[in-house]
């Protein structure tokens, strides 16, 4: 009988796990019956922007974290699939650092070449996957979000792709529930705007911080203070953006810093991460992780190790997105259609214990990117995914690291050469800093065709 697999979400790796199994059946294989659920009404996971926050139509979670403003945070030279490559979906090159819309726009486009959306039950959630040792299959119950009805059927195998930055951690600070500013988690942040002559104070040290930092600060903040828990960004910050150790309480508007400094603030973003979340899943099947780059129980990053039925995709924290979850789906669909066979549990054990030996050692962010690109390396030699020059995405995210360092605010206006076709990015028309408008139409409209269409 034809194998069932059910694929948990359509953001970028429900689309590459479709990709996958799609290019097989392109050449003249035989694939399972593919299911994949999503809850939003279009694919394309994050990158689908909702304006709405906490609930959204149905009454689900809104999933989104992203913004209105969101840029690029890395080049896109590194996210780049090895076998749909920017110059064949746009033509002509484009910046390296493209607003969200265009990134979407390149995700759908690949997606839609391959015609995988007809696989695709959208409006559609997820509510319990239960695994059956009698029959090796998996109950998947899901809830047709429009029409309200629920269904329960049977598969082969489940691959989870439902992301982990949709969950806040949010912490508590003591005095935080009289703060009378504005007071969000970074997960609900659409736009920096409101910003405009506030004092602004971020928690938080990572990419969110930063970035809404630097978007407060476009935006017009009159000043944005970044506080850390571990350690300092460290970034040469613009007159107006400083770091400080961690929040210790609020009087009112005014937060007290654990080195004794003081300051008041108008609006408060926690930027304060997420929680790896899989409500649809029991206790001894769901992971249970940090936001690391080798989240343990996952053989080879993507196979569950408590049942080998079960896969997991973009489980890692993500220096490397796009073409990372196109090597775990070519991988998994390869472990599915018996072309690539799994060692026992002890050697799974074995291979992860190697890795996370390898992971604890590292000591730096540098260290990181070379680690992720050599798990990536690893899996795309277990399968036909075409093997990219790891070590040029490893040297152009280290020049990425180096132009933050020099300017947080003009990074973004470098450009890198593509790893798959060798063509140089172009320099975008406007400077990011200067740039207001972050639609698709103004990202790739000429400049000139601007300019004539003012005279006129
Ligand atoms: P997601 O994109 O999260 O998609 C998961 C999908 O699963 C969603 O469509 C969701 O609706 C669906 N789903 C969830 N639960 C269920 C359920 N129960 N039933 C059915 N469907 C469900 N990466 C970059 O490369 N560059 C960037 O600049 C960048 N910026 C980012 C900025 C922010 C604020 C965040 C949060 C992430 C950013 N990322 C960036 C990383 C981003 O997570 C990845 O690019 C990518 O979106 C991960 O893909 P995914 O498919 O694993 O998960
Ligand atoms: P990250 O990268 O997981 O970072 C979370 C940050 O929040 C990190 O600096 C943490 O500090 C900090 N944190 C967590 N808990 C606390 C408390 N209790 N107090 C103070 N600070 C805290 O999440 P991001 O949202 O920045 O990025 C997630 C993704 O979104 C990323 O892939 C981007 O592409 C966009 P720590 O360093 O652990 O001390």
């Amino acid at each position: 009988m034809q194998k069932r697999i059910a694929i948990i979400g359509a953001g970028p790796s429900g689309m590459a796990q479709l990709r996958a199994f799609e290019s097989a059946r392109e050449q003249g294989r035989e694939i399972p019956e593919v299911v994949c659920f999503e809850k939003q009404d279009d694919w394309g996971g994050q990158w689908n922007f909702n304006w709405r926050t906490g609930i959204d139509a149905h009454g689900e979670p809104v999933h989104s974290s992203m913004y209105r403003n969101l840029w690029s945070n890395g080049p896109k030279e590194a996210l780049e699939f090895a076998e749909y490559t920017f110059d064949e979906h746009f033509g002509r090159p484009i910046s390296s650092y493209p607003p969200r819309a265009v990134l979407w726009d390149y995700i759908n486009g690949r997606a839609e070449k391959s015609d995988v959306k007809k696989h695709v039950r959208f409006s559609t959630a997820v509510r319990w996957v239960q695994y059956n040792a009698e029959t090796e299959t998996f109950t998947v119950t899901v809830e047709d979000l429009v029409a309200r009805t629920t269904e329960s059927s049977e598969f082969d195998h489940v691959i989870v792709g439902s992301g982990h930055f949709s969950f806040p951690n949010v912490p508590e600070f003591a005095g935080i529930e009289t703060f009378p500013g504005t007071l969000r988690h970074a997960h609900d942040f659409r736009g920096a705007e409101s910003l405009a002559d506030k004092d602004v104070l971020l928690i938080g040290a990572s990419y969110s911080a930063e970035d809404i930092g630097v978007q407060a600060y476009k935006m017009g903040a009159r000043s944005v203070t970044l506080s850390y828990r571990s350690r300092p960004m460290g970034f040469d910050w613009p007159e107006d953006m400083t770091e400080v150790p961690l929040l210790e309480r609020f009087d009112g508007s005014v937060a007290h810093f654990i080195d004794g400094t003081s300051k008041h603030f108008d609006a408060v973003i926690l930027c304060t991460g997420y929680l790896h979340h899989y409500p649809y899943l029991p206790s001894d099947l769901s992971l249970d992780s940090p936001n690391n780059v080798y989240p343990d129980t996952l053989y080879r990053g993507v196979v569950s190790e408590a049942n080998n039925k079960l896969f997991y995709l973009g489980a890692q924290d993500q220096w490397f997105t796009f073409n990372m979850f196109d090597a775990q789906a070519w991988y998994v669909r390869d472990v599915i259609l018996g072309d690539a066979t799994l060692p026992d549990a002890a050697a799974q054990r074995a291979d992860i214990d190697r890795w996370l030996a390898r992971f604890h050692a590292l000591e730096s962010a540098a260290e990181e990117v070379q680690f992720q690109a050599d798990y990536i390396r690893d899996l795309i030699e277990q399968s036909d995914y075409p093997m990219f020059d790891l070590d040029e995405v490893v040297r152009i995210f280290l020049e990425w690291k180096k132009d933050k360092q020099e300017n947080i605010l003009t990074y973004r206006d470098a450009v890198y050469p593509s790893v798959m076709t060798g063509t140089m990015g172009a320099v975008h028309h406007t400077p990011w800093l200067q740039e207001l408008d972050d639609s698709a139409d103004r990202y790739l409209a000429h400049p000139k065709t601007d300019v004539i269409k003012v005279i006129v």
